[in-house]
């Protein structure tokens, strides 16, 4: 049966853009693994393997299914112990958690802000008709209220990732010399709004840029594969 992993997509079925489904496509591609998407909406997240989560990334590992990105991370790590390592050992496990609960709190509210509307425009009646009233609920304000603030939270992203820039100084990658999860989780992040924003914040010469454009380089531009919905990115 081998490796199967729902991802989130609108009415364009090769234009995937969940921030968590994307740490995990990177992940499998690290690990070297072989898989097959399965590209779902918003509205049949709910039934994927029998309703066992209402959020995707769900990964079916030859019948073995496991819920949430960071907890697929740890799943491959300890399932998969010959191929290279997403983490560099517990420490960089427990390490990882930290960039999770960054991106989280810090950059993703502000990438909510930029990109729902945008989100919004890519998705098929009957999930426009799911999402705007959750998101509007979640945020408080209409999704055109939200995109009226995009330029101001244009420039917070950019002050939100200077941990990300000043780290950048001394190494390539979060992981150091090369990539691992806590680089996958950023990239996640980033990618999201690359794939669905009108709008891209990032300066061409920020080393952040940089950083983001080796991860699209990696396993032969996996990530670049999927166009930006502006072509400036
Ligand atoms: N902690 C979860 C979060 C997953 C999550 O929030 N996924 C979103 C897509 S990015 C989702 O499936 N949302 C379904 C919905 O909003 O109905 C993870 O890391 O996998």
């Amino acid at each position: 049966m081998g490796i199967r992993l729902y991802t989130l997509v609108g009415s364009d079925a090769a234009r995937p853009f969940s921030p968590h489904v994307w740490k995990v496509v990177m992940a499998l591609n690290h690990k070297g693994l072989a898989y097959e998407e399965v590209p779902t909406r918003f509205t049949e997240v709910p039934s994927i393997e029998d309703g066992k989560s209402k959020t995707v990334p769900v990964l079916n590992d030859n019948g073995k299914v496991v819920i949430d990105s960071f907890l697929i991370a740890t799943y491959l790590e300890k399932t998969y112990p010959d191929r290279p390592s997403l983490f560099g050992g517990a420490g960089g496990e427990a390490a990882a958690r930290l960039i999770e609960s960054w991106s989280q709190t810090q950059v993703h509210p502000v990438i909510s802000r930029i990109a729902l509307l945008d989100i919004w425009t890519m998705l098929d009646p009957k999930d426009q008709a799911y999402f705007r009233p959750q998101r509007e609920a979640r945020f408080g304000m209409t999704l055109e209220a939200m995109a009226d603030t995009r330029d101001e939270q244009a420039v917070l992203l950019r002050e939100r990732l200077e941990p990300l820039r000043v780290t950048l100084r001394h190494q390539p990658f979060i992981g150091g010399s090369v990539p691992l999860f806590g680089d996958y989780i950023l990239f996640g992040a980033l990618q999201w709004l690359r794939v669905v924003s009108t709008l891209w914040p990032l300066e061409k010469d920020d080393p952040v840029s940089d950083w983001f454009e080796r991860c699209l380089d990696l396993y032969q531009g996996l990530g670049r594969a999927v166009p930006a919905r502006i072509s400036a990115s």
